[in-house]
């Protein structure tokens, strides 16, 4: 992409509203504009950013079993009044009227939908285990909607639905969605440390929410040092080993980890030696459920079972919060001069920075070196505006993309170009007929 045919509408000063540093970067860099309380149209630079943290979302699910779908974000509130959420959601649901006067509601949520769409495709226990997803906006309506996309209104969220015949293939199916929960964060450069939490207006038995720390987190969280030593990166699993699952949940329940609701001070200084007792704030990226009955009883999602009696199937549901995740990665990973992308969510992977747009040799080697990274399917983006350098470099240090190349005649004289790592700081020279080569492949 070239940055002088691009929107990416960058703000000189900082937006007086925001009060934390995600929020504070996104509307500079241009990646989001505010409609109303809560929400937000996603602008190209943040809109790249949404689909590729959504992207690997997708694949982590399916890796893990589950299938997408997608549902409505308007929804019927017959299913709502039958599992009784209709009245206990209180002022956070949406409620709308169509023109036939029947009530509607935009969806905070979807166990509801989501059950009654599979009590009406499955009839017996050979078709469980399953779980289905999608990757759709919800709306909330907060009672204060703040930091931009951290709690907005309306939000992308990615939902996951288990269905399984017994309360040990229920378990099985949760630790499933822990484990690749793990593995989701830390492909997009996040500790997400799970932590026991309280089932609010989901409810349920069982339930996790995933955290990754920083400073400016909504919840003041208590845990063991020893997760900052885990492996967070490596563990490679068979989804269908029931007890390879369960032990790698074992292995990241076992160490204490509580958000102040949660935290136990006795059982913390028990299993904590004082000098690994860690206290910081957390961002809430992904929360999970296990509720038993508690929709498809309502709802009579019922299978018949081996011996041909019918039994109420056993659910759970896995949310992650994938446009909370775009200000949450920015909050864990920036520093005074902007954002630092990790390369795998980065909106381009590489900046080319032309030191003397106008000039024919600098142009003429730039567009080559431009075309060459597209045709290799390199995400660059190309700032062949007409602009001060200082200007390029500030631009590009705040958008925060992986690495800088940058061209000018000086270099060109000795056939190099610069190319700097936004991340450390570092900058190398490199031949221009090696740049290609060095991003693609
Ligand atoms: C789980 C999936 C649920 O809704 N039902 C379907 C369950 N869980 S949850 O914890 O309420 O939400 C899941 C994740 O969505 C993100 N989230 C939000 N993101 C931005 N703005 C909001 N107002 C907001 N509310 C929830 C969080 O990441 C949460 O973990």
């Amino acid at each position: 992409m070239r940055l002088s045919q691009y929107f990416m509408p960058i703000l000189r000063d900082d937006p007086k509203e925001a009060e934390i540093v995600s929020h504070r970067l996104m509307l500079r860099c241009g990646m989001i504009r505010q409609e109303a309380a809560g929400s937000y149209s996603w602008l190209p630079l943040g809109y790249r950013v949404l689909r590729k943290i959504e992207q690997i979302v997708r694949e982590e699910q399916n890796r893990a079993g589950a299938i997408e779908v997608l549902m409505p974000t308007i929804q019927s509130a017959d299913l709502w009044r039958k599992s009784g959420r209709y009245d206990a959601y209180g002022k956070e649901m949406l409620r709308i009227k169509d023109r036939h006067d029947r009530d509607m509601l935009y969806g905070p949520t979807n166990e509801e939908m989501i059950t009654d769409i599979f009590r009406q495709g499955v009839q017996s226990y050979k078709d469980l285990p399953r779980n289905l997803y999608h990757i759709q906006w919800k709306f909330r309506d907060e009672v204060r909607p703040r930091f931009g996309v951290m709690r907005g209104r309306e939000f992308l969220m990615k939902d996951a639905y288990s269905f399984d015949l017994t309360r040990e293939a229920g378990q099985h199916a949760y630790n499933k969605m822990f484990v690749s929960y793990l593995k989701t964060f830390a492909r997009m450069g996040l500790k997400a440390v799970p932590m026991r939490a309280e089932t609010g207006p989901i409810g349920g038995k069982d339930s996790h929410e995933f955290l990754i720390l920083a400073d400016t987190g909504e919840s003041e969280v208590f845990f063991d040092k020893a997760f900052h030593d885990m492996d967070w990166q490596a563990f490679e699993i068979d989804y269908d080993d029931v007890g390879a699952v369960a032990s790698v949940v074992e292995e990241f329940t076992s160490k204490y980890a509580a958000t102040s609701e949660m935290h136990d001070v006795a059982d913390y200084e028990a299993r904590v030696p004082a000098e690994r007792r860690v206290t910081g704030r957390g961002i809430e990226v992904g929360h999970i459920f296990f509720f038993g009955t508690k929709y498809s009883e309502p709802l009579g999602c019922e299978v018949q079972g081996p011996d041909g009696k019918k039994v109420t199937v056993q659910s759970g549901s896995y949310g992650i919060g994938v446009s909370r995740l775009v200000g949450g990665i920015i909050e864990a990973s920036h520093d005074e001069a902007g954002i630092i992308w990790p390369e795998p969510v980065a909106p381009f992977r590489v900046g080319l920075i032309n030191l003397k747009a106008g000039d024919g040799e600098t142009d003429a080697v730039c567009d080559r070196i431009y075309r060459g990274l597209e045709a290799r399917g390199v995400d660059v983006l190309y700032d062949d505006r007409d602009e001060r350098a200082g200007a390029k470099f500030g631009t590009m240090d705040l958008i925060g993309l992986p690495w800088q190349v940058i061209i000018g005649p000086r270099g060109l004289k000795d056939g190099v170009a610069e190319i700097k790592n936004r991340r450390t700081g570092e900058r190398n020279n490199i031949a221009l007929d090696q740049i290609i080569a060095r991003f693609a492949g």
